[in-house]
């Protein structure tokens, strides 16, 4: 990771190094906490970040579900990454909020800690790589099963969850393969270790439905309605790993991978990034860095600097 200049922790900006906590700590012990993964990129208009609002109201919601309060309001949230932004003073970078429950008790059941809140920033060039974006990733279905849905909330991005995706996307890594596709307990696709999936199938476009354990994915809504406004029909529904060996073109997204096309799963070719995937790649990648007026609405910008009274 790159180092930056200031860490944003509990209403303040603290210098990298002192942003620290005690090895005593509810969520180091229990995986008690909640996270956003959220880019800013370069525009002509300074750095704009993807769907601010909608990454915060995640949080909240994330929190709610684990029985957190987190003590900042989403506006308070928005505010204080406009401050990492400004302190850091990167044109792009992804940002990482993360809420969690801090030091006092230990102890699965302790309620009373304090809710901690933390926004780092630092530069992140493409998750699945350079190469991976243009040429496409190889895959492998994980053994290991996507966490249902009465086990933990899936629509919580909590902290603990992630030892799942760690599992999986290790497991593909010592394989040799990019990345990980977990299954649900009933053998239906879910998602990526950190991406939500798509599959194009004589033209139309289906990805998993939301009762397939899987994160509320901002870029999979993004996907979603730029491939509908591009004329494309999208459907939402349970699919099983046939789909994917005999689809015409598969790829991933989420915030990190932005649109990562795969070009084999389990060893089954499914070739060069496709049409499809290349369209909608273009099309993300033009919204995410202001130049396409046609979904701007999704970018945020720094409220102008207050003057001076
Ligand atoms: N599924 C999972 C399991 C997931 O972790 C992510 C985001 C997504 C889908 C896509 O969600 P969204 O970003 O809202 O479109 N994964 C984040 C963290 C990756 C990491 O390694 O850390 C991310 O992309 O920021």
């Amino acid at each position: 990771m790159q180092e930056t200049s200031k860490i944003w922790m509990n209403g303040e900006l603290v210098d990298w190094a002192d942003a620290t906590i005690h090895v005593g700590t509810h969520a180091l012990h229990y995986g008690s906490g909640v996270f956003e993964g959220i880019r800013a990129y370069e525009t002509d208009r300074g750095p704009a970040v993807f769907r601010l609002t909608e990454h915060m109201q995640r949080l909240h919601d994330s929190a709610k579900l684990l029985y957190l309060e987190i003590p900042y309001s989403v506006d308070e949230l928005k505010a204080a990454t406009w401050d990492v932004v400004g302190a850091n003073g990167l044109p792009s970078c992804y940002l990482r909020p993360i809420a969690y429950s801090g030091y006092g008790q230990l102890g699965v059941a302790s309620r009373d800690n304090p809710i901690d809140v933390a926004i780092m920033s630092w530069p992140w060039g493409s998750y699945l790589g350079e190469e991976g974006m243009r040429e496409g990733i190889r895959v492998k279905v994980s053994s290991w099963q996507r966490v249902g849905p009465n086990v933990i909330p899936h629509a919580a991005k909590a902290t603990g969850v992630y030892i799942n995706s760690m599992l999986a996307v290790g497991e593909a890594n010592r394989a040799g393969y990019d990345e990980a596709i977990l299954l649900t307990a009933d053998g239906f696709i879910a998602d990526g270790s950190g991406e939500s999936l798509f599959i194009v199938k004589d033209g139309v476009l289906y990805t998993p439905d939301l009762s397939a354990s899987i994160l509320v994915g901002i870029t999979r809504d993004t996907v979603i309605q730029i491939a509908q406004d591009l004329g494309h029909t999208v459907v939402e529904k349970p699919l099983i790993r046939t789909d994917l060996y005999l689809a015409d073109e598969v790829f991933m997204v989420g915030t990190a991978a932005e649109v990562t096309p795969i070009r084999e799963v389990d060893d089954h070719v499914i070739g060069r990034p496709g049409p499809v995937t290349v369209e909608i790649q273009q099309a993300y990648l033009d919204t995410v860095h202001g130049r396409s007026d046609r979904w701007s609405q999704w970018l945020e910008y720094a409220p102008a600097a207050k003057t001076q009274a």
